[in-house]
């Protein structure tokens, strides 16, 4: 490997320009050595736009060009296993923007390969858990200053939804976040979930918004997660912690700093702004997920922190768990354990 990791983004659509642009702004260790985005005129301009020296059409082709040491995949969802798959046999680190793959099945024989590699170098996007305000409430709760936990309350809100999309994508797609951030935060694994709703919003018919979700961890704490891909208003993320001497939450939407560093207070109204999607609410968590990411492989590892393909695989066994109560009359639904449906052929 030479001095600097060189790393290659596959995928030029929203997250992947953000990535190649975050590299290129400067991630010590790394150099962004290459692109590959399937749109040739996307992948030219921005080639030129960030000065990148090798530009692909293809992943696979970046992949096995001898140009790259490490891979960003921010390409279709639909693509990822096969994607993951060539990054793994080339023994490049990977930096994989969730779903792993389409269906659980396809994650183990994904985890499976993942693991039997000598070094562990591959890493799953979920930004949160490089989010300031995760990692204090998670330090909170370790701490045991406010007692034993009790409860956890979510809200994950988008301003408008994806189109073509049906109700299960706001689980597979949106909650899975909640799905992989709260057993991180209080250490337990989820046993059980319940999926409810009750009155939709007029404003969308492709699905039903919002959507509630109960779930149960194995140390018996109640985890509620509220989700509403149309709210129109704003991105919201809230989570609150709830223990037997007090309660703890992100402190209310990090004022977008650079944007909008201030409040103001006019007309007998106070207001500060919204983002418009989880870019800039998660833009500093995004730059720290890439330089633990960067720093971990340059040393032959990935980073403690970042959610493994394991992880992946549970948060999308408990997203499967919901969309199953989902479709049987809200009933409340056992969910798989990672090591199980490994073990589980
Ligand atoms: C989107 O795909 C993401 O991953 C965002 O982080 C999430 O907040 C949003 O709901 C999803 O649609």
């Amino acid at each position: 490997m030479s001095e600097k990791l060189r790393v290659g983004v596959i995928g030029l659509g929203v997250m992947g320009a953000d990535h190649a642009r975050n590299l290129a702004a400067g991630v010590r260790g790394a150099e962004l050595a290459a692109i590959s985005e399937a749109i040739p005129e996307r992948a030219k301009a921005m080639g030129e736009e960030l000065g990148v020296p090798h530009v692909f059409t293809s992943g696979p082709e970046m992949i096995s060009s001898g140009e790259v040491d490490a891979v960003i995949i921010a390409t279709p969802d639909e693509t990822h296993a096969d994607l993951v798959r060539a990054a793994l046999e080339a023994d490049l680190a990977i930096l994989c923007e969730k779903p792993l793959a389409p269906t659980a099945e396809e994650a183990r024989e994904l985890v499976t390969l993942a693991e039997a590699k000598d070094k562990q170098l591959m890493s799953m996007g979920f930004m949160r858990r490089f989010d300031l305000g995760y990692r204090a409430l998670r330090a909170r709760i370790d701490q045991g200053v406010d007692g034993a936990l009790l409860m956890t309350h979510s809200v994950h809100r988008n301003v408008s939804a994806y189109p073509g999309q049906d109700s299960s994508a706001t689980i597979t797609n949106s909650a899975v976040h909640e799905f992989d951030i709260i057993p991180w935060l209080v250490g337990s694994r989820i046993t059980k979930v319940q999926w409810t709703a009750g009155r939709a919003t007029s404003l969308l018919d492709t699905r039903h918004d919002p959507q509630f979700v109960l779930m149960h961890d194995e140390n018996g704490a109640l985890h509620t997660v509220q989700v509403q891909v149309h709210a129109q208003y704003g991105y919201d993320v809230r989570c609150e912690v709830v223990s037997e001497r007090g309660s703890a939450e992100l402190a209310a939407v990090p004022a977008l700093v650079e944007e909008s560093p201030v409040v103001v207070s006019r007309d007998l109204t106070r207001s500060a702004p919204y983002p418009a999607d989880w870019r800039p609410r998660f833009a500093d968590a995004y730059r720290r997920e890439l330089q633990a990411w960067v720093t971990a492989a340059l040393a032959g590892t990935s980073p403690d922190d970042a959610a493994s393909p394991r992880d992946a695989l549970q948060a999308a066994l408990i997203a499967k768990a919901v969309v199953d109560s989902m479709n049987s009359d809200s009933a409340i639904v056992e969910v798989e354990s990672v090591d199980e449906w490994m073990a589980a052929k």
